[in-house]
């Protein structure tokens, strides 16, 4: 169970109220009929600049540039002098999603209708991020999660925290990793144009401050969702379809060369790359695989409609409905449970590889996630 340490004598004392009420994640349970998923509506999207800054526009969007059959990136180069790292103890939590709603308060407010007492047609905001998360749950077997859900005005908001686990593998993460996180985003620059008519420019800087999120509303069942995602790129063609039909999501992986490699990719790795891609609509993931030495030898596209069809040749693989169907049971039981509205009270799920979903209330602690300069522009 999850124990806040009060750090700070200054800090309001917090209570915390362990409850014995669980949801399942076995696998079984969610093979059912695929649920209700709305095709996914882009209503916005944000970019954050290369300090990190926010801005409620699109001028950090990226084009995909086609790249040669065997095109021969050497993903390195640059890690050593050309890498500007985002500060990962920085913990944002929601804060750009909800710097988004403010800006664009405007078209978002439930229109026209009596006595709703929201101020946001929503029932869920979250990172697409976390959704992810919830759609591998039944088949993850290695990192467990802790999701912080506030409801405020009616709408439950989800927010990450980090569990031990990953912050002692955070702050023990060997040089090679470093390294190959890196080599991810070096993959998209090699990829990426800044403009519909520029090539991608290789020799420059890769800072990871930089993103562009899209915002999109969708309802699974009924749980109607506004989240954010981050988008690698589009489509450059001026005729491609509207967002999120133009997004591509772009990956890199190990060269596959052994059956062995070739089933761990369809079972493990195909199943995150369709879970993040699907929430968003975003419909291709253009993959680069590489070497030991981190040589893009070859690049492929994976349409997300086609991934379904993949992984059926292989034995006891993952399954879309079950993956969609606990995330709507899980959404379920998070409305059954945070009741009591409140934006100082955290509802705090907590989930661990082979075990039951359990949660813990949190009152004025430092679990807390809604800024006041949120909460006040909310409810003015
Ligand atoms: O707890 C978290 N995971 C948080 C994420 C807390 C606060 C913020 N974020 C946000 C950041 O603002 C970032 O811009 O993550 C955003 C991306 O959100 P997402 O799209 O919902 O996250 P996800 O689908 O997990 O990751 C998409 C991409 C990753 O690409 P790959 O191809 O590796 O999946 O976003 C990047 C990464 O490039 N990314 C992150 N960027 C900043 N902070 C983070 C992160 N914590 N995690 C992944
Ligand atoms: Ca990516």
């Amino acid at each position: 169970p999850f124990t806040p340490s009060n750090h700070h004598q200054q800090q309001p004392r917090s209570t915390t109220i362990q409850s014995s009420q669980t949801l399942s994640t076995r696998k079984e349970l969610y093979e059912k009929d695929f649920p209700l998923y709305k095709q996914p509506v882009e209503v916005g999207c944000f970019s954050l600049d290369s300090q990190r800054r926010f801005f409620s526009d699109d001028r950090q969007i990226r084009y995909y540039v086609e790249p040669d059959k065997s095109p021969n990136f050497d993903l390195r180069d640059g890690y050593k002098d050309r890498y500007v790292k985002r500060d990962e103890n920085v913990k944002e939590r929601l804060d750009h999603i909800l710097r988004w709603i403010i800006t664009n308060l405007s078209k978002l407010k439930s229109k026209g209708t009596t006595n709703s007492s929201r101020a946001l047609d929503f029932d869920f905001v979250t990172w697409r991020g976390h959704l992810t998360k919830l759609l591998t749950t039944p088949y993850e077997t290695r990192e467990g999660w802790l999701l912080a859900v506030t409801r405020f005005n009616s709408t439950l908001y989800i927010s990450e925290v980090e569990t031990e686990a990953a912050r002692r593998e955070r702050e023990n993460r060997p040089e090679r990793n470093h390294e190959m996180m890196y080599w991810g985003y070096k993959f998209e620059q090699y990829m990426c144009a800044d403009n519909n008519h520029s090539l991608p420019d290789p020799s420059g800087v890769v800072n990871t401050n930089e993103a562009f999120c899209t915002v999109v509303h969708t309802r699974l069942t009924d749980h109607k969702l506004l989240f954010s995602g981050e988008v690698d790129c589009r489509d450059k063609d001026p005729g491609a379809p509207p967002p999120p039909a133009c997004y591509v999501e772009l990956k890199t992986s190990l060269e596959i060369c052994t059956p062995k490699q070739h089933s761990n990719f369809h079972r493990f790795k195909l199943l995150k790359w369709w879970a993040q891609s699907f929430l968003p609509g975003v419909p291709r993931v253009v993959a680069g695989f590489r070497d030991h030495g981190g040589t893009v030898i070859s690049v492929d596209t994976f349409p997300i409609s086609k991934i379904s069809q993949l992984i059926k040749n292989e034995h006891n693989c993952w399954k879309p409905t079950v993956c969609m169907n606990f995330c709507s049971d899980f959404l379920s039981f998070v409305k059954r449970v945070a009741t009591e509205d409140n934006h100082s009270v955290v509802y705090l799920f907590s989930w661990e590889p082979h075990r039951d979903v359990t949660y813990s209330v949190h009152r004025d602690s430092r679990l807390s996630f809604l800024p006041s300069w949120y909460t006040e522009a909310i409810t003015s």
